[in-house]
Order: C-alpha cells, then sequence, then structure tokens
C-alpha cells in the first residue's frame, strides 16, 4: 500500500512536503527504536470532519514520552494546536494521524538522551487494518505464541516505537500462518491484547476486558468502549481473562483506533459464539458509528471539529 497522504507534514513547528521530511540515518531512533507515537483519527461526520479524543492521544503522547525519558519541547497545548493544523492544512476529511516524537541525530550509545528530541505530524488516509469486511464479518485470528513483555520489562502504557518489535513478532506469525491478527498473552499466559488492539469479551451478557496493569496499551477506543457498553446498560468487569474463557465465550472484538470496533469470529480455528457478528457487539458498534459518523450526538465532548484550510494558490 502507497500512503494516500496529506501533502504536508508538521516538522518541528515547520509544515514541509511530504517527500522532504528526512531524518540522518544515524538518528538514535532508527537504531534504538527511541520514539513516542500516537494513532488518532479524523472522522468525516455529517457536520463535518472532525477528530475523535484529540486531549487522551495527546496526553498519552505526552506520558509516553515521560515513561521513555524523552524531553518534549512542546507543551500539550502546542501538540493539539499542531495536529489540527495540519489536518486542517492537509485537507483530508477523514484521515489516520500519526505523530511521532523520536530522538534525532547526535551521538549512539544507548542512553539517547543528548540528542534532539523531534516531532512529526502527518496524515494519510487509512481505510479498513483488518480487512475489507472485518468490522461486519469479523476476523479470524490466533494465540500468538510469542507473549507481551512484562510489566518489569517494558512500559506497555506507553505508546513508544521499540516495545513495538514485540507486535511485530506476533502480527508477522499470524499472518504467515493465514489469520489476521494475534492474540498475545501477558508473562503469567492471561490474555494481554492484540499486536494493536484492545480486546472485549462477552460471557453471559457480561462484558469482561484486560485491566490497565495487564501488559496493555491504556487503548482510548477501550476506554470509549467502557463507557458505550456501560451506557448500553451492560456490566463491564476488568479483570484477568484466561485463555479457555476466549474460546468459549458468546462474543469478542478487538478496539483500536485503526481497528475501531472489530468483532472475531474465530481463534485458533474454534468459532466464537455463532462464529459471526454477535448481538451486543454490533449494538457497541452502532453507538460507537453513530457517535463517529455525527448521526447520534456527541453527548461525551469526545468531537473536535476541524475547519479545513482553504488551499493556497501552488499547493
Ligand atoms: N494496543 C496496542 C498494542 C495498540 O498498538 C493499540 C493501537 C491499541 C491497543 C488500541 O489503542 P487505541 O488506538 O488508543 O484505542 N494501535 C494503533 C497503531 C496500529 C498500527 O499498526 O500502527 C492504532 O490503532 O492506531
Amino acid at each position: 500500500m502507497a500512503f494516500d497522504n496529506g501533502p504536508y507534514i508538521w516538522f518541528d513547528g515547520k509544515f514541509v512536503r511530504w517527500e522532504d521530511a528526512t531524518i540522518h540515518v544515524s538518528a538514535h531512533v532508527l537504531h534504538y527504536g527511541s520514539s513516542a507515537f500516537e494513532g488518532i483519527r479524523t472522522y468525516e461526520t455529517i457536520n463535518g470532519p472532525a477528530i475523535f479524543r484529540l486531549e487522551p492521544h495527546v496526553k498519552r503522547l505526552v506520558n509516553s514520552c515521560k515513561l521513555a525519558r524523552m524531553e518534549l519541547p512542546w507543551s500539550h497545548e502546542e501538540i493539539s494546536q499542531a495536529i489540527q493544523e495540519t489536518v486542517a492544512r492537509n485537507g483530508q476529511p477523514a484521515c489516520y494521524i500519526r505523530p511521532l516524537v523520536f530522538r534525532g541525530s547526535e551521538v549512539l550509545g544507548v542512553d539517547g538522551r543528548k540528542c534532539p528530541t523531534q516531532l512529526v505530524i502527518f496524515t494519510f488516509k487509512w481505510g479498513r487494518y483488518l480487512g475489507a469486511d472485518a468490522i461486519e464479518q469479523g476476523v479470524d485470528v490466533c494465540v500468538s505464541s510469542w507473549r507481551r513483555m512484562a510489566p518489569d520489562t517494558a512500559a506497555s502504557l506507553g505508546k513508544i516505537g521499540g516495545q513495538y518489535v514485540n507486535s511485530q513478532f506476533a502480527k508477522m506469525e499470524a499472518v504467515e500462518n493465514g489469520y489476521s491478527e494475534a492474540i498475545v498473552l501477558d508473562i503469567n499466559g492471561y490474555v494481554a491484547e492484540g499486536s494493536g488492539e484492545n480486546i472485549f469479551v462477552v460471557a453471559d451478557r457480561v462484558i469482561y476486558t484486560t485491566p490497565l496493569a495487564g501488559s496493555i496499551l491504556s487503548g482510548i477506543t477501550r476506554d470509549s468502549v467502557i463507557t458505550i457498553a456501560r451506557e448500553l446498560g451492560y456490566e463491564v468487569r476488568e479483570m484477568p481473562i484466561s485463555r479457555d474463557m476466549l474460546y468459549i465465550a458468546d462474543e469478542i472484538f478487538f478496539t483500536g483506533t485503526a481497528s475501531e470496533v472489530s468483532p472475531i469470529r474465530s481463534i485458533d480455528k474454534i468459532e466464537i459464539g455463532a462464529g459471526s457478528r454477535g448481538p451486543i457487539t454490533k449494538a457497541i458498534q452502532e453507538r460507537f458509528f453513530g457517535i463517529t459518523s455525527g448521526k447520534l450526538p456527541d453527548k461525551y465532548g469526545w468531537l473536535t471539529p476541524v475547519k479545513m484550510r482553504e488551499p493556497a494558490s501552488g499547493d
């Protein structure tokens, strides 16, 4: 997939064209994965383009930098503004936004704190993360042979570049074996999350999800879905989930900015429930996509409207 990208990249405070946003091969981040990033969606609502849950994403980026001991030369407010300006300038009413903080070029060696901390923000169109039919038909996944990093091995609550080597191993193995995605267990054998998604399990009308201390990323879609599920009257329990709970669940779905709310129809070739999207998953999706399309009221203030900038001549 070549990028269907917005033409401009916010690069350390200035807009540069996509093709000019380059860094040096000696940059610390290339060698050691010293970066923190976000994934945020702009939705084309019936009231115009709007960024979904911008503030919690910026807050998580700031926290990821804190965990990685990366000093950010920009404030939360400046980053939030820069993201909105990038979306407005690029003019893509529905897009995926990727802010990336990284250690640039100065020295090598694992302690990269002498390197400059840089920030880029770019946008591109990203369709269905887990395939065209994922949202309605669901996906076939496996339990990975890889484990998530232990709580004292990495900082899973930070969206830190190097930690995605673990996700890459799990995802590549799953795809190589014919599955769309992997579910990764934690160091104790409990369910953590997908390679790039959080997981929810429905059994006897109760909804379970891994607690934040369970080696997961604190997903913003996860948080949104917990709110929606409780509003719909379901009990949501954040508690350790065992592998066998998965196989006999009534419904299971993934959540993530890229994957949105995606049902899982089989795990390790065992059908989940009826082997198709279940009614609770569907009800949560309807609420989620109702809000992100602007058809339902934005009662939680999750949407930040963006006024697209008129293209200047020569753009
Ligand atoms: N866990 C992991 C490991 C993860 O990467 C994501 C997001 C989530 C949970 C869900 O978090 P949230 O997006 O806040 O609901 N994964 C992002 C990156 C995917 C990629 O391939 O890159 C995303 O969904 O944007």
